[in-house]
């Protein structure tokens, strides 16, 4: 087993694979072409390195760029877990779903998708975890370190945002599961409380709203975070996550709308009632505890029984019950609508 060479199971049309120091030369190059204009009337010369051969310079030249350096690559590419194959659609290209992302703490007022840009201060590692509440015993841990006792594994799922748009990801990471287990909650514990990293000065986001109740906290029952689907992501697209992905780890419910899953979570506490969360809190009428992905249950301003596949010319395509995923959580939910 140790010598077989597991390839990533995503198999992407050679198309849609841009790889990241492709890319960031393009980026460069275009750069150049903009101040090339100028410089070639200054200097009667323009050396845009078209070859390719430029270097992106400092700072960030495109979304994958922003894989931080030092964060842990043991075991990449992990091999693919094939009980989680997506057969009806294809995985969404690598740079759409780190190009379009929800991360309010790093958005500046409208719907601004494209944040990877604002991410330059965010340093992910090193980061602490703390794990607190009922446990038999408090404790933190630096998450690089943490991260790098799991075993990793590649996973491929749908992903959906309550915005109706969807993607289909190839993550990689650990269950939940082996998190929790690893924490050691008493049997007191019903519940789950997620809270995620708030570095004011690190993430734009957090200073130009500050309406919203930073951090961001999320929850789940015990049998939810238990859950065989329940994931913890370190990666995507077999390499690190990018920091507007969720460095340094984010979590993925695929059976929730995409809100109910915390990017770079730095505290777990476990407690014995159904905590509070950051949208509901927000808009209770809009986005409940549960938030499970169904068709039949419309969002108070929209439908949700079809969604829009980014990366596909918008491609609608109906929504399914639970995800698509009735098989691995449809009995938690016996009050959940089915039509
Ligand atoms: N800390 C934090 N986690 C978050 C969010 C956020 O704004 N802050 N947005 C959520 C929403 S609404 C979605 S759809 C997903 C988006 O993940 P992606 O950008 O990797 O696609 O992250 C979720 N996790
Ligand atoms: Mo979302």
């Amino acid at each position: 087993m140790a010598n077989l060479i597991v390839k990533p199971g995503w198999q992407l049309p050679e198309r849609l694979i841009t790889p990241k120091d492709v890319y960031a030369n393009r980026r460069h190059f275009l750069r150049q072409l903009g101040m090339g204009s100028i410089a070639l009337m200054a200097t009667g010369g323009f050396t845009a390195c078209a070859d390719g051969s430029a270097s992106a310079g400092a700072g960030v030249a495109g979304p994958l760029d922003t894989i931080p350096a030092n964060a842990p690559r043991t075991g990449y590419p992990a091999a693919q877990n094939t009980a989680f194959a997506v057969s009806e659609r294809p995985v969404t290209d690598r740079i759409v779903a780190s190009s379009y992302n929800n991360y309010y703490e790093f958005k500046n007022g409208g719907d601004l998708k494209d944040l990877w840009e604002l991410t330059g201060d965010y340093n992910p590692f090193p980061t602490e975890l703390e794990v607190t509440g009922l446990v038999e015993k408090k404790f933190k841990i630096d998450l690089a370190e943490l991260i790098g006792e799991m075993p990793i594994e590649e996973r491929i799922y749908r992903f959906r945002c309550v915005e109706a748009w969807a993607m289909t990801v190839p993550w990689t990471g650990f269950p939940l599961k082996k998190l929790i287990e690893r924490c050691k909650p008493t049997s007191k514990a019903t519940h789950v409380r997620f809270m995620s990293i708030a570095r004011a000065k690190e993430m734009p986001g957090i200073p130009a709203t500050p309406w919203y109740t930073w951090p961001y906290y999320e929850g789940l029952r015990m049998d939810e975070a238990m859950n065989d689907l329940a994931f913890v992501a370190t990666g995507m697209y077999g390499e690190p996550l990018p920091k507007q992905n969720g460095s340094p780890w984010r979590w993925v419910m695929p059976w929730k709308y995409g809100y109910k899953g915390p990017k770079a979570v730095v505290k777990i506490e476990f407690v014995d009632r159904q905590p509070k969360t950051f949208w509901n809190d927000l808009q209770p009428a809009e986005y409940s505890f549960l938030s499970n992905v169904n068709p039949s249950v419309p969002h108070p301003r929209w439908s949700q029984a079809s969604e829009r596949l980014i990366g596909e010319n918008d491609r609608r395509v109906p929504t399914q019950l639970f995800n698509g995923y009735a098989e691995w959580v449809g009995d938690l939910y016996p009050e959940e609508p089915r039509r």
